[in-house]
């Protein structure tokens, strides 16, 4: 990939040469160039800005410079990035995308911002992306080129040793952010490394880190979490302790549905108590669905194992089931499951024929070889990814 950068502040890029570009320039990934704007004038001032038409206060980038530098360094494959407050949002789905590009080139205005012809005319020859790197505002665009750079590079195939980890980390497709970290040593100024990560138990690990990883992304960004909702807009969202007596109160009239259906009343969802929801709500990630502020669907999954994504306590309130609702909450389960989740398995009654012939739709197969609970059908799903 060829990088050019075109800046009245060019020495703002020599950090290229020390940092990532550098290494994948050493491996020949890429290609940079550092272009001065003043270069590109041609009075004794070198003259690059000029008074804004329509008044106001600062000054703006005169157009021709940009038009010479174009003429220099545009070819058809050319992607011009302009860093620019009025951009799109940069985000990991847009760093991959430029990172299929050959040829970027930077446009890194100042002052009060670039004559828009500059813009227009760049879109004639190629190419033209307006990117901000985010809602705050910045001196100049030269801080946002490098590090859209920095997040570009460092996907380009062949940079990173272990392709597997980008796959892993925040904000790639599936969104959540980082589970905590540790290292040695063990305790550290009073405070322990959890005890999962010490176990060697790489099930308990996986599950540990996803259910922080859900955590905190539903702590702090839960604008990220897949916020799936129903066709009327209704959100699946976290459950919080809050919801335990709810969640109660729906799994209790689910479950006479299920005893009734089974002819049993020996279910151990239908015999909880508010406690026992409430530890389980720490295990598991669950969701719930609230109409007109009453809570009338959920769902919770969890990781068993390396690779299995354990899908239970389906429940829709009883006036609502026949509308769907059941599916769509199964399909939320199964988009939110971890990376590392190969497969999927629930269990239901072995009279439950409506319930059945809902897992079945969704792809669920019966699987008579597998131990069940008493009275119960296992039903499972490769994930396909
Ligand atoms: C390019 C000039 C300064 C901006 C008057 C302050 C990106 N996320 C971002 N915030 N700010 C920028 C950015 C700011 C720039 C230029 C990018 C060129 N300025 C201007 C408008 C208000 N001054 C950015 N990407």
């Amino acid at each position: 990939m060829r990088l050019d950068y075109v800046s009245i502040f060019p020495d703002f890029f020599s950090p290229l040469e020390l940092s990532l570009p550098g290494k994948a320039a050493a491996k020949g990934l890429v290609d940079v160039h550092v272009h001065d704007l003043r270069g590109y004038t041609h009075d004794r001032h070198r003259t690059v800005d000029d008074t804004p038409y329509g008044g106001g206060a600062g000054m703006v980038m005169k157009p021709e410079p940009w038009g010479e530098a174009f003429d220099d360094l545009l070819a058809p494959t050319t992607t011009v990035v302009f860093t620019t407050p009025s951009g799109e949002p940069f985000d990991q789905r847009l760093a991959a995308e430029l990172a299929t590009r050959e040829h970027l080139v930077f446009a890194c205005g100042r002052y009060e911002g670039i004559d828009q012809r500059v813009v227009d005319h760049a879109r004639e020859r190629a190419e033209v992306r307006e990117i901000s790197l985010g809602d705050y505002v910045l001196n100049g665009g030269e801080v946002a080129a490098l590090a859209i750079t920095e997040a570009v590079v460092r996907l380009l195939p062949g940079f990173m040793g272990n392709a597997e980890s980008l796959a892993e980390e925040s904000h790639a497709d599936g969104g959540l952010l980082e589970y905590p970290v540790y290292t040695k040593p063990p305790e550290w100024r009073g405070h322990e490394v959890p005890a999962v990560l010490r176990s060697g138990d790489h099930a308990r690990v996986a599950a540990w880190r996803h259910e922080q990883a859900v955590r905190r992304t539903a702590e702090r960004r839960p604008d990220l979490l897949t916020p799936s909702v129903l066709d009327d807009g209704t959100p699946i969202v976290r459950a919080t302790p809050g919801d335990a007596g709810e969640l109660l109160t729906l799994q209790r009239a689910c479950w006479v549905q299920e005893a009734l259906a089974n002819d049993m009343l020996d279910i151990p969802a239908l015999h909880e108590s508010l406690d026992d929801v409430r530890a389980w709500l720490r295990e598991w990630d669950t969701w719930v669905v609230r109409r007109a502020g009453r809570l009338v669907g959920a769902v919770r999954g969890r990781l068993e194992g390396d690779h299995s994504w354990d899908i239970g306590r389906v429940m829709v309130a009883p006036d609502l089931q026949g509308s769907g609702l059941g599916r769509v909450l199964l399909e939320h389960i199964q988009a939110v499951a971890p990376p590392q989740a190969t497969s999927y398995v629930l269990f239901t009654g072995a009279a439950s024929a409506r319930n059945q012939r809902m897992y079945r739709k969704a792809g669920f197969r019966l699987r008579p070889d597998l131990p069940s609970p008493p009275g119960a059908v296992v039903l499972t799903k490769r994930r396909v990814t």
